[in-house]
């Protein structure tokens, strides 16, 4: 099992999507994180292992490297493009037939910032939960929101943001949002985030992981 999850991150580290891929060019004709994902799933590896113990530890590797200069934007988004088709293997076995509906949240990462490996993670998880998932994808306007809003009624919304250039984006997108629709709540999420500066720019719950967004989720339901 060990081996089959370090191979899994290693795919990740190196940018090996599949085995049609030819990068990383030694890694040719062999299995990528696509095909190595769904083995340990088939072998009995539980979705979790596989994400926390394999494909983050990969990503994980992959930041260091990038903010030591080790490598650069384009391996990162060819890792990145690795870690999201091993993501779709995970997605089915997070969700559950006996969850029932529990609303809709409309999520996106917000304008200028294309992370969205992270926001993605969320959706899952959330819409494992048992909520209804619309994901706007990145570099979503304040205005795109509103809109989907409008269509969703009594939505929550879920923004992401990995840059601090891009937190000041998430600022403008909370306000034009409760400018439209001041009883929308929002959450937010994203690494360089906190707390504190969830309340700063008036979200309603800040939450650093997906299980803390599905907690908050839960909270809305109970009061309702
Ligand atoms: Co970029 N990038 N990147 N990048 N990138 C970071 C964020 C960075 C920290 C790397 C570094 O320097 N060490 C740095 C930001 C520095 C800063 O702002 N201070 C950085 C930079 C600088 C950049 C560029 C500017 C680089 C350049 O062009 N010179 C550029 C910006 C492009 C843009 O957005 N306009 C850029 C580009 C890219 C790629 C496109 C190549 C690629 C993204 C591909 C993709 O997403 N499809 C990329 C990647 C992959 C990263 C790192 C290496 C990994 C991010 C990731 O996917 N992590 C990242 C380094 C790092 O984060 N340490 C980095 C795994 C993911 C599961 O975690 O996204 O944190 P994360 O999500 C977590 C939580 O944050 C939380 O739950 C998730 C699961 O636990 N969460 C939420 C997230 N959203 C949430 C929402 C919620 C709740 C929780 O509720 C709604």
């Amino acid at each position: 099992m060990d081996k089959l999850l370090e191979q899994i991150a290693n795919c990740v580290e190196r940018g090996k999507i599949n085995a049609k891929s030819p990068f990383p060019p030694d890694m040719k004709g062999q299995d990528g994180a696509d095909e190595l994902a769904r083995k340990a799933l088939d072998s009995g590896i539980s979705p979790q292992d596989v994400l926390s113990k394999a494909l983050m530890v990969g990503m994980m590797r992959v930041s260091e490297k990038f903010r030591d200069k080790r490598i650069f934007v384009p391996d990162v988004l060819i890792a990145a493009k690795a870690m999201s088709v091993a993501m779709e293997h995970l997605k089915p076995h997070f969700k559950s037939a006996a969850v029932r509906h529990r609303g809709t949240i409309v999520m996106g990462t917000v304008v200028g910032d294309l992370h969205d490996i992270g926001k993605k993670l969320v959706g899952m998880v959330v819409g494992g939960a048992g909520w209804d998932v619309v994901d706007l994808g990145t570099d979503v306007s304040p205005e795109k929101f509103i809109k989907a809003i409008e269509e969703h009624p009594n939505c929550v919304v879920g923004l992401s943001s990995l840059l601090t250039t891009t937190m000041m984006n998430m600022e403008r997108t909370v306000r034009q949002i409760k400018a439209a629709h001041p009883v929308t709540k929002i959450i937010v999420g994203g690494a360089p985030l906190t707390q504190s500066f969830a309340d700063e720019i008036g979200a309603d719950a800040y939450s650093p992981d997906p299980q803390g967004a599905v907690e908050f989720l839960n909270r809305i339901v109970a009061s309702n």
